[in-house]
């Protein structure tokens, strides 16, 4: 199977529908061990049950969709039902979401390289992929993670291989691939660093796209900001804006339609206004929006704290949160 021609322009359909104007994709994907932490960190018990719960809760907020395109599962999720009985894929596409499926199956060390990591799942990803495609998958999401301590041209070019073969079978099968290539903002290092980084890894995976003849077209790539690290003194949300458009620019082609950052452990604020900095400026040839998780859904955890009684209140927090991030992707690219 290859992707035709024929397919390309309902890839970058999908694509643009994901990353329009006022409206960004929800990432509530998180794995079982990452999952079951967040809930263990709120005093819930973590299990099958209290991850579909949250989840259901997540998805059956109101009125979601104004400023919501997508949301991405986990396979744990993509396979549950909602007490409803409708399947969770089922359930977003009649909320007016994409339904969208994590497919990378982690990290691990690279062998020598101390401590970089990849990332792994392409074995048999043809076969899942076919499968998410049967029950509603409209796009996928596969996330690379570097360290600017650790991340090196071989890791950079090894990750970014990994995530073109990866997009390149989601094509082939009809699903639009999410291109995550995550610069962490651990630590206490400085903006430059952080855009160094951030330069390589891009740099990288464009590079490995276009060797792997994917359509620029239909995919959607998921970024980090490039900001200082978590742990050093913060910049004004226009330098992180500067910083950000300054690198994009440098290795992102005009042909990509959107860019949906992740918000990498930023409070729910800075986030958003580092985004509605660079949503303001004209420069730049793509639509720009958000593929938040973390500051989206943690308020929305802490206030359900495993307690149905707290479910609207729960939801009331989370439709606020993308709200406000969706207020600040209003404006249209100079070009597309
Ligand atoms: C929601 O978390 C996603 C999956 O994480 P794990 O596989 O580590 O459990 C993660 O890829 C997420 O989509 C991105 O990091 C964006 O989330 P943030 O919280 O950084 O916006």
């Amino acid at each position: 199977m290859t992707t035709s021609t024929s397919t390309v322009p309902a890839l970058a359909a999908t694509a643009e529908q994901m990353t329009c104007r006022g409206r960004g994709i929800l990432a509530a994907d998180e794995s079982i061990k990452t999952m079951s932490a967040r809930l263990q960190a709120e005093g819930i018990a973590a299990n099958e049950t209290t991850r579909r719960d949250y989840r259901e809760l997540l998805l059956t907020t109101e009125r979601l969709s104004d400023s919501i395109s997508g949301i991405i599962l986990c396979d744990e999720t993509f396979g549950q039902r909602l007490s409803d009985g409708r399947t969770f894929p089922e359930a977003a596409r009649d909320a007016g979401l994409l339904p969208g499926i994590k497919v990378d199956t982690g990290t691990t060390p690279l062998p020598g390289l101390g401590g970089a990591l990849i990332t792994e799942g392409l074995d048999g990803l043809g076969t899942r992929l076919a499968s998410y495609a049967a029950r509603g998958a409209a796009f996928a999401k596969w996330r690379a993670v570097f360290d600017v301590r650790t991340i090196t041209t071989h890791s950079a070019r090894a990750n970014g291989h990994a995530l073109a073969r990866y997009a390149a079978l989601c094509q082939e099968h009809g699903i639009v691939p999410i291109v995550e290539p995550e610069v962490l903002c651990n630590g206490d290092h400085g903006l430059a660093e952080s855009a160094r980084a951030t330069h390589l890894a891009l740099a990288s995976v464009f590079d490995e796209l276009e060797l792997s003849g994917v359509a620029l077209r239909g995919l959607v790539l998921k970024p980090n900001f490039v900001t200082p690290g978590l742990g050093a003194p913060a910049a004004p949300a226009s330098t992180v804006a500067a910083a950000t458009l300054e690198v994009l620019s440098g290795t992102v082609p005009p042909a990509v339609p959107g860019i949906a950052f992740l918000s990498g452990g930023h409070p729910t604020a800075d986030a958003c206004a580092f985004l509605a900095e660079l949503d303001a400026t004209t420069e730049r040839p793509w639509q720009v929006t958000f593929s938040f998780g973390r500051a989206l859904v943690s308020d929305a955890l802490r206030t359900w704290a495993g307690d149905a009684a707290h479910t609207a209140a729960a939801q009331g927090a989370l439709r606020a949160n993308c709200r406000h991030a969706a207020e600040a992707t209003s404006r249209p690219p100079a070009t597309l």
